[in-house]
């Protein structure tokens, strides 16, 4: 038996072990949610330590691919790193142990700085984790060393373990032949993925489990009542066309950006808002304190600033909150003190994300809301429970901080993250329009066709929408839906009458200041896409 194949097997061993590791962690959090992901953990720090100029750039090169093409590396650096350490632990065992309780010890600082992390039930799961997954590499590498001896290189014959446990189990005669090696150690990497599987899927279940949120309560034992709220959408508001999206997007269908990658989860009993920084009176507020104030619904459109002309990162939502004018008042801000040194109002999560505006924004009269209800339930876990901002009319990586636990008043200076990572400090929404009844390389039937959508251009509003049919050079008024508020998108339906050939459909805005929004081409980065959405259709 060559030394070679001995090598490979017992690096075969420290895969299986790897995937022991991984199988015990991802389980234990599946079972229990504050054990965090070591897996996800580590992604994380890694994100976190990217410069922002790279980060920005691995996003745009993979787009919603970042994160999966992060974490399948994290996993086959991983169990490369396991590989090694088994075949070290040929000829160096207690190096290659060092190795192990470094990958420990590092796995674990990750996975403690997850803020929601319970620091004992992690530290065991962590250490029982690599401790089992080296306990079966070594179990593994022992029986197959047991029958086939390796040359090292001073020329003497080494197993994994000393030579009194060889001796140990040459005599119990537990050695194994190559193809009893390769059936365990399948079956110990099987196990771990399977372990693996069940924990995703757990972890799953729970997260869902905590994002069907409850409704809100309108009169509780506390008596609480939604101070002002709205009344059901007008049937105005709303065209009906196939395809259409709905006026208020329903919260499971809302957008989802996170650079989280698992949603932080937080007790709302023990949650606080401090108001801090350059204030007059520095407050904290409990979950109760927040909404025994003024509460109002506001209909706001959210979108992100990487949306692609066209694209789905945008979304509409009817918001329960306390106005932040308010909360910010309670601190003893106010328009007439903002100074420099309060010119930026930082909203801060549990962990660590940041999003800065300019205070005033607070103060303009747009609604921005101290918001924990969404669609009239609580906020679900992915939106940010239980309390996130939103600010109509400001993309959402400079305002709408989920999670959020701090409001931080400073000055212009501090840049929040993505600003670190080169997006554009202020982030107001361009204004956009959307074709949806209809998409790319359709084939339609000439006759009256609807060309619909959405246009948004909050704390604007929407003025006009026009439909080009033949790629720009003529443009046709859209019939718009009633605008249900400034700070949301408008529907609008232009009843095309078509006639046979390809033809370029394009959708244009202009907004309530009567600014038409531009068609000059532009990626989102750094402040967002402009250009018209444009789609070819033919009809038959
Ligand atoms: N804590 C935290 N808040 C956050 C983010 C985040 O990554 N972490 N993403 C922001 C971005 S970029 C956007 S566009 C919105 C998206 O909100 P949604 O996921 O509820 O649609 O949340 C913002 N708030
Ligand atoms: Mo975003």
């Amino acid at each position: 038996m060559s030394s070679k194949v001995t090598k490979l097997m017992t690096a075969l061993a420290g895969v299986a072990g790897g995937l022991v590791v991984f199988g015990i962690t991802e389980l234990a959090h599946g079972v229990y949610q504050l054990v965090p992901s070591v897996l996800l953990a580590v992604a994380q720090r890694i994100i976190a330590v990217t410069p922002g100029g790279l980060a920005t750039q691995a996003i745009e090169a993979l787009g919603q691919a970042d994160v999966p093409f992060l974490i399948s590396n994290v996993i086959v650096v991983t169990l490369v790193l396991c590989g090694l350490l088994a075949i070290l632990s040929l000829s160096r065992p207690f190096a290659a142990l060092a190795g192990v309780a470094v990958l420990g010890a590092a796995s674990l600082a990750a996975a403690l700085s997850e803020p929601f992390a319970a620091p004992l039930a992690t530290a065991v799961t962590v250490v029982a984790a690599f401790g089992v997954g080296s306990f079966v590499v070594r179990g593994l590498t022992r029986r197959f060393v047991a029958a086939h001896p390796v040359e090292t290189a001073g020329g003497s014959v080494t197993s994994t373990g000393n030579v009194r446990s060889r001796e140990a189990h040459s005599a119990n005669g537990i050695s194994v032949n190559r193809r009893g090696f390769l059936a365990l150690s399948g079956g110990a990497a099987a196990t771990g993925l399977a372990a693996v599987g069940v924990g995703r899927v757990l972890a799953g279940g729970g997260a869902q489990a905590a994002s069907a949120p409850a409704k809100i309560q309108t009169e509780g034992s506390s008596g609480k009542v939604v101070s002002k709220t709205l009344p059901p959408p007008p049937n105005g508001a709303s065209i009906e066309v196939p395809g259409m999206p709905p006026l208020v997007t329903p919260a499971d269908d809302f957008y989802l950006i996170d650079a989280a990658l698992s949603s932080p989860r937080i007790d709302r009993e023990s949650w606080k808002l401090k108001v801090k920084g350059k204030v007059d009176n520095p407050i904290e507020l409990s979950y109760s304190d927040l909404t025994s104030m003024s509460t109002r619904e506001s209909d706001v459109t959210l979108s992100c600033v990487s949306n692609e002309v066209g694209g789905g990162l945008v979304s509409n939502g009817r918001w329960t909150g306390v106005l932040l004018s308010d909360v910010l008042k309670e601190a003893g801000v106010s328009p007439e003190k903002i100074s420099g040194a309060s010119e930026q109002l930082v909203g801060r999560s549990v962990d660590g994300w940041t999003a800065g505006f300019k205070t005033k924004h607070a103060f303009d009269g747009r609604e921005a809301l101290v918001a924990f209800g969404l669609n009239g339930n609580e906020l679900p876990l992915k939106h940010g429970y239980p309390v996130r901002l939103v600010v109509p009319g400001l993309y959402g990586y400079v305002s709408a901080t989920k999670w959020l636990t701090e409001l931080q008043l400073t000055n212009w200076d501090f840049d929040a993250y993505w600003i670190q990572r080169s997006w554009d400090k202020k982030g107001p929404v361009k204004t956009q329009s959307r074709i949806d009844t209809l998409s790319g390389g359709d084939e339609r039937e000439a006759g009256t066709i609807p060309i619909g959508g959405v246009a948004w251009a909050p704390h604007r509003g929407i003025r006009r929408v026009e439909i080009s049919t033949d790629g720009g050079e003529s443009w046709n008024d859209a019939r718009l839906a009633e605008q249900l508020d400034e700070d949301t998108w408008r529907q609008y339906v232009y009843e095309w009458d078509a006639s046979p050939g390809e033809h370029t459909i394009k959708v244009r805005a202009t907004d309530g200041e009567g600014e038409t929004q531009t068609e000059e081409e532009s990626p989102p980065h750094p402040s967002g896409a402009t250009g018209y959405d444009t789609i070819k259709v033919t009809v038959t």
